[in-house]
């Protein structure tokens, strides 16, 4: 049961002294504090208000196995007393971080034999930045140091993260991207390519790779990254064949593919890795989030064998943390995995839920909000339109909709997020039906409630 806290008292010190993130501070305070949560279970937060809201987000894209998971309370508490600490720089590694790097080889599958380990899905992209940069280095072509990156992608916080991430917004404080990181569209069909033909529009935002890549030199190009699909930029999924034409430019400059899994791994898409579901083989994995469904904080970058057997000529390769393969994390990632694997909740997210959802979704298609639904395995955004059959917005701008919609959400017991005029939603793998469900009619109650106000703004 939870403890007795003193709420009021939380939020006082929350606005006093605590920072959180991605947040306007003076907002918070006007609020008088954040909204504490306080405990959850199965798929289910409670607040310090005594609100039980159904997960719609799986925490933040990662609470894949759901929440109140005794075995991984267990298991951290085991490793904690046998051994709560030890590092990989000392020539030195612990058993669970051995047996998780081996586990997830087997999942990610061929040439990707290899895993580095950190504590964050930045971090494991600040990894790939640096390793990618260095073996090439070490490969003898030093001049490859460019990066291809999208618009709107998401790729962390960090000051790698927020450069190889496409995130204006993001890119504008503190004077990013750091050089060497080059933009190019996305392949978001309903605000981008809207009217135009899905597939050919696709291959068109791939050719423009191909395009910077020319431009730049193809000499001079390190590495290509990508969300399988982007989570954090509004769930937009590719049309069909854009991963197909992005491996092939890849291999065409001996450009290296990273896949950043950090949403789409352990699950979400329907089979262990988004890549898998989309159909390509990238050359490095980052991926965090599912990994330890957030138990606790660990994230990988698993990288192929290619490019291990290079490193290894290179010397020392001087990058590390000191929770690298921290051994708790890489022990409750190893039972985590065994539960998704136990539970078969990947084949479930293919087969079941991720279908049901689907289904279900497509109830709200004719609401006169609604202007697309996507989903694919337990991922889904729903995007809100000022005219049904167009891709207009509310005001004529983008944003006005998504917060207004998703605030109606979380006001009528369903967290999910808004991402300008997107709703989207990611809950844990164990949702079932009926939650399915229930998270579909609380949205269209959100919708028509938000209608006349959103009318309102024009
Ligand atoms: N890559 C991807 C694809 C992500 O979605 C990261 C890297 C960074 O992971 P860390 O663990 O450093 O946060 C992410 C994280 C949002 C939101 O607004 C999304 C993320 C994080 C915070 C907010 O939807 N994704």
């Amino acid at each position: 049961m939870p403890r007795n806290y003193d709420i009021a008292e939380l939020k006082r010190l929350d606005v006093k002294h605590h920072l959180p993130a991605q947040q306007d501070y003076q907002l918070i305070e006007d609020m008088g504090g954040s909204r504490i949560i306080t405990h959850a279970d199965g798929c289910y937060i409670n607040d310090g208000d005594g609100n039980r809201i159904l997960d719609g987000m799986a925490g933040l894209w990662c609470v894949n196995v759901g929440y109140g998971r005794e075995e991984l309370v267990e298991v951290a508490a085991e490793q904690m007393r046998e051994l709560p600490f030890y590092n990989t720089f000392f020539k030195t590694v612990t058993p669970p971080t051995v047996l998780l790097a081996q586990r997830i080889a087997g999942l990610t599958g061929g040439k990707l034999q290899h895993v580095f380990f950190n504590t964050s899905g930045s971090e494991a992209n600040d990894t790939v930045f640096r390793m990618v940069r260095h073996y090439w280095k070490v490969k003898g072509e030093p001049k490859r140091t460019i990066f291809i990156s999208r618009w709107n992608a998401y790729h962390g916080s960090t000051v790698a993260g927020v450069s190889l991430g496409g995130m204006k917004g993001m890119h504008a404080q503190g004077d990013l991207p750091i050089p060497g990181v080059e933009h190019v569209r996305q392949p978001y069909w309903f605000g981008e390519g809207f009217g135009q033909d899905k597939v050919q529009f696709g291959l068109d935002c791939a050719a423009a790779i191909e395009e910077r890549i020319l431009a730049v030199g193809p000499e001079n190009v390190a590495a290509f990254i990508g969300e399988p699909l982007q989570g954090a930029g509004g769930v937009i999924i590719p049309p069909d064949g854009y991963w197909q034409a992005v491996e092939a430019i890849c291999r065409k400059y001996g450009i290296l593919l990273v896949a950043d899994e950090v949403i789409c791994g352990f699950g979400r898409t329907g089979e262990w890795f988004g890549h898998q579901t989309l159909g390509f083989t990238p050359d490095l994995v980052p991926m965090a989030k599912g990994l330890s469904s957030g138990y606790l904080p660990i994230s990988a970058t698993a990288v192929s064998s290619d490019i291990v057997e290079v490193l290894k000529t290179g010397g020392d390769f001087i990058h590390g943390f000191t929770y690298s393969g921290h051994p708790v994390c890489a022990a409750v990632a190893l039972r985590n995995i065994d539960i998704i694997e136990r539970e078969g909740l990947v084949g479930r997210t293919r087969d079941d839920t991720g279908p049901y959802l689907a289904a279900a979704l497509a109830r709200l298609d004719e609401h006169p909000l609604v202007g697309e639904i996507r989903s694919l395995g337990l991922i889904a955004g729903i995007e809100i339109v000022s005219k049904k059959g167009t891709n207009g917005r509310f005001g004529g701008k983008e944003g006005n909709a998504g917060p207004l919609v998703r605030d109606r959400c979380i006001a009528n017991g369903l967290m999910v997020r808004g991402v300008r005029d997107t709703i989207v939603m990611c809950p844990p793998l164990i949702i079932t039906h009926q939650q399915i469900d229930d998270m579909v009619e609380i949205i269209g109650k959100s919708l028509d409630q938000a209608l006349p106000e959103l009318r309102a703004i024009g």
